[in-house]
């Protein structure tokens, strides 16, 4: 397929971005955080989205050298503007299945972490919770060991997969993000708000922190304050941008 070959082709053409989200404390009101999101600038001009080549890429394996590019690319960018004397904030890294199951993905972060100079509680890795059920066992222990030296582990896009909630009770985790789906129509919808207030008091039950997804209206983030939900992120804040924009950012957040 011709967008596979030129997905493998994208590595030496240094074609990859990563774009920073930033997470917002509602407490605070500072930043909190980062998500990197990979970003494809291919040659035709225009960014193929995502939606489209993450996919792909999971299909070919090739998300697993792909993501390790994102997590080098992000603590290098991160120690920068760590360097550049701007407040500490996580990196949020996304975490495919692939790389989840590899038996060295512990260490191999920990390389990163070492080659980049970045303590390890700057990095915040997100992983769904479809992908830690589909090895139960062996994710937990990964996440244990990443979690022991000072990583923390967010989990992604909670509440749309299909997993029983039993795997939360012993889960190594430090934050839950609240899917979109359940924020989109906040305040309204009797069923999405109820949802929602429910996830917050659950999660920190649990000692997780909330982070709440895809906040794109005053209206949304005036219930979850009201709800007790601890971070935001989404449009309202900021989209993705490329690093010299989120300087941009940080700088006026000073
Ligand atoms: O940015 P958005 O359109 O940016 O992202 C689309 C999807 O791609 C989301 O589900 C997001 O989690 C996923 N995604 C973005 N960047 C990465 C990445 O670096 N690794 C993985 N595994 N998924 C990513
Ligand atoms: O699966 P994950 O949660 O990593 O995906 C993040 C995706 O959500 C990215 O595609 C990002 O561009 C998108 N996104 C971030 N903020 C918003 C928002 O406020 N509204 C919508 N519709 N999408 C968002
Ligand atoms: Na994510
Ligand atoms: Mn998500």
């Amino acid at each position: 397929m011709a967008m596979e070959s030129s997905l493998r082709r994208m590595f030496e053409r240094q074609e990859l971005r990563v774009h920073y989200q930033p997470q917002v404390g509602l407490q605070s009101g500072r930043i909190t955080g980062l998500e990197g999101l990979v970003r494809w600038e291919h040659p035709v001009g225009n960014m193929i989205a995502p939606s489209v080549f993450v996919p792909l890429a999971e299909e070919t394996g090739l998300i697993v050298p792909m993501g390790e590019w994102v997590l080098q690319a992000g603590c290098y960018q991160l120690k920068t503007w760590l360097d550049a004397g701007f407040a500490p904030m996580r990196l949020g890294i996304n975490v495919s299945a692939h790389q989840l199951q590899k038996s060295d993905f512990a260490e191999l972060v920990m390389q990163v972490l070492k080659e980049c100079d970045l303590p390890p509680h700057y990095l915040n890795l997100e992983i769904t919770e479809t992908v830690i059920m589909h090895n139960m066992n062996e994710a937990f222990e990964t996440l244990r060991r990443l979690r022991a030296v000072g990583i923390t582990i967010s989990i992604d896009d909670f509440g749309t997969g299909f997993s029983s909630l039993s795997y939360l009770k012993d889960l190594p985790a430090d934050h839950l993000k609240i899917d979109r789906a359940f924020v989109q129509n906040l305040p309204f919808g009797n069923n999405e708000a109820n949802i929602a207030r429910h996830i917050i008091e659950m999660a920190h039950g649990l000692n997780l922190k909330v982070i709440a997804e895809g906040v794109e209206n005053q209206a949304q983030l005036d219930f979850l304050r009201e709800a007790g939900c601890d971070e935001i992120q989404g449009f309202l804040v900021s989209r993705p941008l490329a690093a010299e924009d989120i300087t941009e950012i940080l700088t006026n957040d000073e």
